[in-house]
């Protein structure tokens, strides 16, 4: 997301229940000291039903669902329908690949090439990088399992399917260290699979990807070169 509706949808639900439990608990109270024994000694009478009572307690739970149901749409379109478009039209591509596989989180950037699976790939693992201020596209795919790709922080959370190839996009705004954490029951070792979401400027960002590719080539173990 590359604004607030997530919280501000967050918000208006709450002010929503709350008023209504606000309101239940209050008339509860009403009718306790309203009804009490002491007041009321006569025999006790037991209602049928009321058609009228039903109908009402039917039709305003379901205006207010409707409502929601209408409200939300445009954060759901912002959410997964309105991809960042490059100017010429075409949809963004991807900064980075995140594979989610049991039990972590493989990340993968394109390169100089911009391309995925060639040469000169990134790969690290539980650590993305992005920079702060620019739409972020990332594309979200597994390797064996269901997970599911959450980032508390950003409100953005994406179930990973096996076979499928997903993307998620958002606007990071702060800089700092967020989590990256797994919420689909995936295995064993769910608890342990979960990452860093590192926001910083585009200078350092370039800076981070540019050596942590050069410690990449200096290693002897290098999953590029081992495709
Ligand atoms: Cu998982």
């Amino acid at each position: 997301m590359a604004d607030n509706s997530i919280d501000h949808l967050f918000y208006v639900i709450l002010w929503m229940t709350g008023l209504v439990f606000i309101g239940t608990g209050l008339a509860m109270f009403w009718f306790l000291w309203k009804y009490d024994e002491k007041k009321n000694d006569g025999p006790v009478w037991y209602s049928h039903g009321s058609h009228l009572l039903e109908i009402i307690w039917s039709v305003i739970p379901a205006v207010v669902i409707l409502f929601l149901a209408i409200y939300q749409m445009d954060a759901w379109a912002g959410a997964r329908m309105r991809r960042p478009m490059l100017e010429n039209g075409q949809p963004k591509p991807a900064m980075a690949r995140v594979i989610g596989r049991q039990f972590e989180w493989k990340i993968q950037y394109p390169g100089d090439d911009k391309q995925f699976d060639t040469p000169d790939d990134l790969y690290t693992t539980n650590d993305l990088h992005v920079p702060r201020d620019e739409e972020v596209v990332l594309e979200i795919t597994s390797e064996d399992v269901l997970h599911s790709f959450f980032l508390p922080n950003f409100r953005e959370k994406q179930d990973v399917v096996p076979g499928m190839k997903q993307f998620l996009w958002f606007k990071p705004v702060k800089d700092g260290k967020y989590d990256i954490v797994c919420a689909e029951l995936c295995g064993w070792g769910h608890y342990k699979m979960k990452g860093r979401i590192t926001v910083e400027s585009a200078s350092d960002f370039r800076a981070w990807l540019q050596k942590a590719y050069d410690e990449q080539e200096l290693s002897e173990y290098s999953l590029a070169e081992a495709e």
